[in-house]
């Protein structure tokens, strides 16, 4: 495949993103209370609140926030200083943008093979590529099981095996057509290379419980813990009847759980020896997690698609509970309050939250050496927002955010950092792109 390669700088790329555009990763929960799926996914339910506004790049020596708009929520205060609006920063970086590959259908995820080839998922049909760095596509990934590919769920992330060189095994998130409803799985396969590559002795090592009919809030990102466990983050459906069980811990809805890459559970687990508590959960009270990444000291962090005026950045910890839905920074996209009060006892604070949202997916703590000015920087892509969002992140606060273009005005649903310490992200779109970030010379 030809590549074409666009230069760009950051000073190029003021271009504001001021359109009303739906937030279509989200939806609005039914009124009823009796949490019937009653969704409105015809409606424009971000056009009800006012969009981000980002500052335009450049100097700011009075440290304004990025955020120009006005918050859609009035009704809380931040807990601690810093904890949204932080202080518009601006690269000196300077990158150039290479178009790896095109023709995604809604890709999702990306991760990478040691041997620099790449794995790409595409949500609705459920096919798996293998994309080589010169941006030559596979036949879809034969032998991987049916996916219930409407609306937010299908094929979702996929990671490489830390053994992969020895096991050739690869691990996927799903979501699982089921008697009575749908559901999120993770299953493993080893991956056959060749002209038709395939798996072989595939396993699911999940299956997220209880089964319910629901096509939103799908979660499914999946996260390599240092110690060789796998991160596994799961949303709350979005229906009533599943928004209630996020605090739950007989139900594994709106929570990270954290499972053996055979599918058993480890032993240091928080709630092994809880009664009555599903012994995979990791953390709780969380809404729809499509970000998750491990920081230097192999921390996990997530952002999270929060409601109206509520996304969060989470540094997650064993057993914490996040308040999903009792306590946030937003309220409906009907514009109805959702939380009495945005702190409980009990309950974790976001290390940061976005009022007007972001609605994030992908995220990645950049280690690499091609960015020195990035060292350690979150990245985060962003849907509604359409852009690559950057957060300064000291002593566990975020100290600056920027707002980068790299992909035009197109929704980003993934960033990973490559081996090589590029920049690779995907577009949402039916035509969905694979990018490469790397500095300009
Ligand atoms: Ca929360």
């Amino acid at each position: 495949m030809h590549m074409r390669v666009l230069w760009m700088t950051l000073a190029c790329t003021a271009v504001l993103s001021i359109a009303g555009t739906a937030r279509a990763q989200d939806a609005v929960p039914s009124e009823d209370p009796t949490g019937d799926l009653t969704e409105d996914l015809t409606g424009d339910p971000a056009a009800k609140g006012q969009q981000s506004v980002p500052r335009e790049p450049g100097p700011n020596p009075n440290g304004e926030p990025l955020e120009t708009a006005p918050p859609n929520v009035t009704e809380f205060d931040p807990a601690f200083p810093g904890q949204t609006r932080a202080p518009a920063v601006h690269s000196q970086t300077r990158y150039q943008v290479t178009v790896v590959a095109t023709n995604f259908n809604y890709p999702w995820a990306v991760a990478f093979l040691p041997d620099r080839r790449m794995l790409v998922t595409e949500k609705p049909t459920g096919k798996l590529f293998i994309v080589t760095p010169q941006g030559v596509k596979s036949a879809p990934v034969a032998g991987l099981p049916p996916v219930d590919g409407r609306d937010q769920g299908g094929l979702l992330d996929v990671e490489v095996a830390p053994d992969f060189a020895t096991s050739r095994l690869i691990y996927w998130t799903y979501y699982e057509p089921r008697e009575g409803g749908n559901g999120l799985a993770v299953a493993r396969a080893k991956l056959k290379d060749g002209s038709q590559p395939r798996i072989e002795a595939l396993t699911v090592i999940f299956r997220m419980k209880p089964t319910l009919n629901s096509v939103l809030h799908a979660g499914g990102r999946l996260v390599f813990a240092r110690d060789g466990t796998l991160f596994v983050t799961l949303g709350e459906r979005s229906i009533l009847t599943g928004r209630v069980q996020a605090r739950q811990l007989n139900s594994h809805l709106g929570k990270t759980v954290r499972i053996n890459t055979n599918g058993t559970v480890p032993a240091n687990n928080p709630f092994v020896n809880t009664s009555g508590a599903r012994p995979e959960i990791y953390s709780l009270g969380h809404r729809n997690v499509l970000a998750a990444a491990l920081d230097a000291q192999g921390r996990l962090w997530e952002v999270e698609m929060g409601p109206l005026g509520g996304d969060e950045l989470n540094l997650v910890r064993s057993g914490k509970d996040y308040g999903w839905p009792t306590i946030g920074y937003g309220k409906e996209y009907s514009g109805q309050p959702i939380h009495k009060s945005s702190q409980g006892p009990g309950m974790e604070q976001p290390v940061y939250y976005w009022d007007p949202v972001i609605s994030p997916s992908g995220l990645t703590i950049y280690s690499g050496n091609l960015f020195p000015e990035w060292k350690g920087n979150f990245f985060i892509g962003g849907l509604s927002s359409h852009a690559l969002i950057r957060l300064v992140v000291k002593n566990d606060r975020v100290v600056g955010e920027e707002r980068l273009k790299p992909a035009g005005n197109a929704r980003v649903r993934d960033v990973v950092q490559g081996p090589e310490g590029a920049l690779y992200l995907l577009t949402d779109a039916p035509n969905g792109r694979l990018l490469k970030l790397t500095p300009r010379p």
